[in-house]
């Protein structure tokens, strides 16, 4: 091998998850299935839940369908204890988790003089304490390991508010520091945690957003929310794997505590003059 091709070599393993577990919740399809697909291509075993039987079984075939041997399991990530118990079989019968994703979120869009609090509480039981019980149930194991990756995923609902989202607006606020407080507590036992901020991505969560007027034209949403990002347009999902992988891989080992926003420039841009 000449010097060349070895720097090309290395380069490409500090991206490679050959032989990494990775467990990505909530992910039979949309964000959850695009990150565990690009996980899978640069070689991790993927492990996902969702707490629908039906729509984790479609997982389970798409999964099938892109050549990925997935492991699918029903769990609602609120629920500590099926969450240790899926963790706990994860560990026995494919192996220590390498990488978690913490993905599975909901959002309520209400007006917050309008919302009550049974449904503040669900969304943020959902979005915040479920990424803490997860992160819980695979850090003993990481630390005994000597390694390991978690990934959140927050939100532009992280830096920003707008109407009607206030819950999910705190839970995202919530997930950005229990991001950096992982990194501060965990950080000397060689484990990563950073997160992925999406900008407006077009999956089945933002649907409504994008759902043309009944005289055809564009919803409003849809309009503002591509005069307000600079690549003009929404987001994929495939769009959010490079910045996984990274994430996940060796390549990002002295990257902690960071929330990496993939939103096509929204953060950094003041919106056009009209
Ligand atoms: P999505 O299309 O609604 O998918 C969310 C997934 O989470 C679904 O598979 C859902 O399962 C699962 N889930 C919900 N509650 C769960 C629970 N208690 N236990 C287990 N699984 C559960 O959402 P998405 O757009 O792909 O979003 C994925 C993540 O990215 C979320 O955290 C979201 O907040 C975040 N995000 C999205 C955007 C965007 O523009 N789409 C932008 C920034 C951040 P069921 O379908 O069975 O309920
Ligand atoms: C909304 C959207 C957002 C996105 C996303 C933005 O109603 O404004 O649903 O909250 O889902 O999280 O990054």
């Amino acid at each position: 091998m000449d010097q060349v091709e070895f720097r090309d070599k290395r380069r490409r393993d500090m991206f490679n998850l050959t032989g990494k577990v990775a467990l990505v919740t909530g992910a039979s399809y949309g964000i959850g299935y695009a990150i565990a697909k690009g996980l899978a291509q640069a070689g991790a075993k993927i492990v996902f839940n969702d707490i629908n039987e039906e729509l984790m079984n479609k997982g389970l075939e798409s999964y099938k369908a892109d050549g990925i041997d997935a492991k699918g399991y029903v769990c609602d990530v609120t629920d500590e204890d099926a969450v240790n118990k899926m963790v706990k079989d994860i560990e026995e019968t494919v192996g220590v988790i390498d990488i978690l994703v913490n993905n599975a979120g909901i959002i309520k869009r209400i007006p917050m003089h309008e919302m009550s609090a049974e449904d503040f509480r669900k969304v943020i039981d959902v979005d915040l304490n479920a990424p803490f019980i997860c992160a819980k149930a695979v850090i003993p194991s990481m630390m005994k390991k000597g390694g390991g990756k978690i990934i959140n995923i927050c939100s532009m609902m992280s830096e920003l508010g707008r109407e009607t989202v206030s819950a999910y607006a705190a839970a995202k606020g919530g997930l950005k520091m229990l991001t950096r407080n992982i990194c501060s507590e965990y950080g000397e036992f060689n484990i990563q945690c950073n997160g992925i901020g999406p900008g407006y991505i077009a999956t089945p969560q933002t649907a409504p957003l994008r759902e043309p007027q009944a005289d055809g034209s564009k919803h409003p949403f849809d309009s503002f929310i591509c005069a307000k990002t600079p690549a003009g347009r929404w987001l994929n999902p495939e769009e959010l794997v490079g910045p996984a992988v990274f994430l996940a891989s060796s390549a990002s080992d002295a990257v902690n505590g960071h929330i990496l926003y993939v939103d096509g420039g929204i953060l950094a841009y003041i919106g056009k003059q009209p």
